[in-house]
C-alpha cells in the first residue's frame, strides 16, 4: 500500500517538522489539525487544514476537530473491498495511508502540582484517540505512528519502498492500542482519585518500561523492569545510575528493600541488604558512624551485598566503603570526593535516591499470586515509647527503649517469621524467614554469640508459647518487644518475670512475606 496521503496531529511536535518535510519530498499530501498545520506552514511544508477537507471549521474551542466521517472513513475504509470503495466515490472520501498522532498531554498536565480539575479534563484527548484507534484497527492498510521514536524507521521504509511493510504495521498497531491504553488508564486512575474510591471492580495501572534486564532471578528467565509514570513514592525506579554496570533483577529488588529499611530512621543510618533482608543497620551521629555498625553488625554476609544510606555519602565514609566488596551503594546524594573515590570501582554501581516527598496520598504494594493480584497499603505503620505496653515487672532502662525501638524498626523489614537482636545501635543477629519462631531466635542469637548478652531482641508477631523467651534469657538478653496476643501471652510475661526481662507490647503486627 503505497503511501500518498498524510494525517498529522500532534500536540509533541517534537521532529514533526522534519517527518512532513520529508513526506512531502516524496509527494504525500499531508493535512493536519490546526496547531500542526500552523508549525508545518512556519517551516515551508505545504499541508492541508482538516477543515478544508472536512468543510466544517474546528469547534468548542477544539473538541471536535477530526471527529467527522469525511476523516473516519478515510482511516477506516477496507481498501479491497468493492463496497468500501463505492461509499468513498460516492462521498468523495479520500483515503489515508499514514496517520501520525500524538495526544494531549494528560500526564504532563496532572503531573504538574498546580493543575486544577477542569485543566485535567479539558486534557482529555478524544479526537486523537479516535484516529489513532481507527488506523490501529486498520493497519492491514494504513500506517499508525504515536511516538516521534518510530519517525525515521517509517521514513526510511518509505524512502526506500514507497510504503511500510506489513509486519511494522502491525508492530504500530498493537503499540498504538498500548498507548491509548495506557493513555485511558492514567485518566480512570486520576478521576477514580478523585472519587476517592479504594478498591474499584477493576485496577486500571500502566506502567511503562524502565529498562531491560539480561535475565530474571536466574539466568534462563527472561525479564524486564518496569516503571509507574507518577509514583506516589518515587522509590528505586526513579533512581539515578551514577555509576557502575547496568542493574540486575535480584539487585532492583534487594536496593529497593534497603532503601524501605533506611527511609524508616530519622538519624544517620546505614543499612545493609542480602536477599530483600537487612543482614546489617546501624545508626549514628554521622554517616560513617552508621556505616561502621552496619558493617560490623555482620562483616561476613555484608559482602557482596547492597548498602543504603538516608543522608549523603561523604569522603570519609566512601574510603571505608571501598575497601569491601559491594554490588551497590544507593544514598539520596554523593559527595564529589566520594563519588571520585567509588568510581575507581569499575563495577560497584551508584544509585542517587529521589528524595521521598510526603504526600499524604497511599502508596500501594502490588504483587501478582499466580492468576490472581494482590494490592495492599505499604506498611507505614510507624510507633513511639508512648504506644508500647509494658508488660512485665521490670521497665526498659532509657537505653533499652532506644535499642528497642531501633530494632522494631529492623524487625518490619525482614521476611517472617523474623527475629531481631541489637545493642549500641546496631543488629547484631537477624533471623529471617523462619517457619517457627523460635527457630528464627536460635538463628538470631547464634548470630550475636556473646554479644546478645545484654542486647534486646524484636519479634514481628507474637509469641504462640514461652519458648523464645527462654531462648533470649539462655542468652543473656535483657528486653523484648513485640505485639503480644497470643493467647499464650501470660506463659512468655511470667517467664520474663522469673528471667529479670522487660518485655513491652506494641499491639501492632509487621508480616512480611
Ligand atoms: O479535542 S479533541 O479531543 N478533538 C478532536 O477532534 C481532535 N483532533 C485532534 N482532540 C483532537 N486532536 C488532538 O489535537 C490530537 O490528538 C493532537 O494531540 C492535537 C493536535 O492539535 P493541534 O494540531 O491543533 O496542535
Amino acid at each position: 500500500m503505497s503511501i500518498r496521503r498524510a494525517l498529522i496531529s500532534v500536540s509533541d511536535k517534537t521532529g514533526v517538522v522534519e517527518l512532513a518535510r520529508r513526506l512531502a519530498d516524496w509527494g504525500v499530501e499531508i493535512v493536519s489539525t490546526g496547531g500542526t498545520k500552523r508549525a508545518l506552514e512556519e517551516a515551508g511544508v505545504a499541508v492541508t487544514g482538516v477543515s478544508d477537507v472536512t468543510g466544517f471549521p474546528e469547534i468548542l474551542d477544539g473538541r471536535v476537530k477530526t471527529l467527522h466521517p469525511l476523516i473516519h472513513a478515510g482511516l477506516l475504509a477496507i481498501r479491497d473491498n468493492e463496497t468500501h470503495l463505492k461509499q468513498l466515490e460516492e462521498h468523495r472520501v479520500t483515503p489515508f495511508d499514514l496517520v501520525v498522532v500524538n495526544l494531549y498531554p494528560f500526564q504532563q498536565t496532572i503531573s504538574r502540582p498546580d493543575t486544577d480539575f477542569e485543566t485535567a479534563v479539558e486534557n482529555i484527548d478524544i479526537g486523537g484517540p479516535s484516529m489513532v484507534r481507527a488506523a490501529a484497527k486498520n493497519h492491514r492498510f494504513v500506517t499508525v505512528v504515536v511516538d516521534p521514536a518510530d519517525y525515521d524507521d517509517v521514513l526510511d521504509q518509505i524512502e526506500k519502498n514507497g510504503e511500510v511493510d506489513p509486519q511494522t504495521r502491525l508492530q504500530l498497531a498493537a503499540k498504538a492500542f498500548r498507548h491509548t491504553a495506557a493513555y485511558d488508564a492514567l485518566i480512570a486512575g486520576y478521576l477514580t482519585e478523585q472519587t476517592g474510591e479504594t478498591f474499584p471492580e477493576r485496577w486500571t495501572v500502566t506502567f511503562e518500561k524502565a529498562q531491560d534486564l539480561r535475565y530474571g532471578e536466574n539466568p534462563h528467565q527472561r525479564a524486564a523492569f518496569y516503571r509507574q509514570p507518577l509514583p506516589s513514592t518515587p522509590g528505586i525506579a526513579s533512581a539515578k545510575q551514577l555509576h557502575g554496570k547496568a542493574l540486575s533483577y535480584n539487585n532492583i529488588q534487594d536496593a529497593q528493600a534497603a532503601w524501605e529499611i533506611v527511609s524508616e530512621f530519622d538519624q544517620p543510618a546505614a543499612v545493609a541488604v542480602k536477599h530483600t533482608n537487612p543482614c546489617g543497620v546501624g545508626i549514628g551521629s554521622t554517616v560513617a558512624e552508621a556505616f561502621q555498625k552496619a558493617h560490623d553488625a555482620d562483616p561476613v554476609s555484608i559482602f557482596g551485598g547492597i548498602i543504603a544510606f538516608n543522608r549523603t555519602v561523604d569522603e570519609v565514609t566512601a574510603r571505608k566503603l571501598k575497601e569491601i566488596f559491594l554490588e551497590i551503594i544507593l544514598a539520596p546524594g554523593f559527595d564529589e570526593a566520594a563519588l571520585t573515590i567509588l568510581r575507581e570501582k569499575k563495577n560497584l554501581r551508584l544509585l542517587e535516591m529521589p528524595e521521598t516527598p510526603t504526600t499524604g496520598k497511599p502508596s500501594w504494594k502490588q504483587i501478582t499470586a499466580g492468576d490472581g493480584f494482590l494490592v495492599q497499603e505499604t506498611d507505614q505503620k510507624r510507633i513511639s515509647r508512648e504506644d508500647c505496653r509494658v508488660v512485665t515487672e521490670r521497665v526498659p532502662t532509657e537505653d533499652e527503649w532506644e535499642q528497642l525501638l531501633f530494632a522494631w524498626k529492623v524487625v518490619k523489614h525482614v521476611k517472617s517469621n523474623a527475629i531481631v537482636l541489637a545493642r549500641d545501635n546496631r543488629t547484631i543477629g537477624v533471623g529471617a524467614g523462619q517457619m517457627n519462631r523460635v527457630g528464627a531466635a536460635e538463628i538470631a542469637i547464634r548470630q550475636a554469640g556473646e554479644l546478645a548478652k545484654g542486647a534486646v531482641l524484636a519479634s514481628d508477631a507474637f509469641f504462640p508459647r514461652s519458648d523464645t523467651v527462654e531462648a533470649a534469657a539462655r542468652a543473656g538478653i535483657t528486653a523484648i518487644i513485640q505485639p503480644g496476643g497470643s493467647i499464650r501471652d501470660e506463659e512468655s510475661i511470667q517467664a520474663a518475670n522469673r528471667h529479670g526481662i522487660t518485655m513491652v507490647f506494641t499491639d501492632v503486627r509487621h508480616f512480611k512475606h
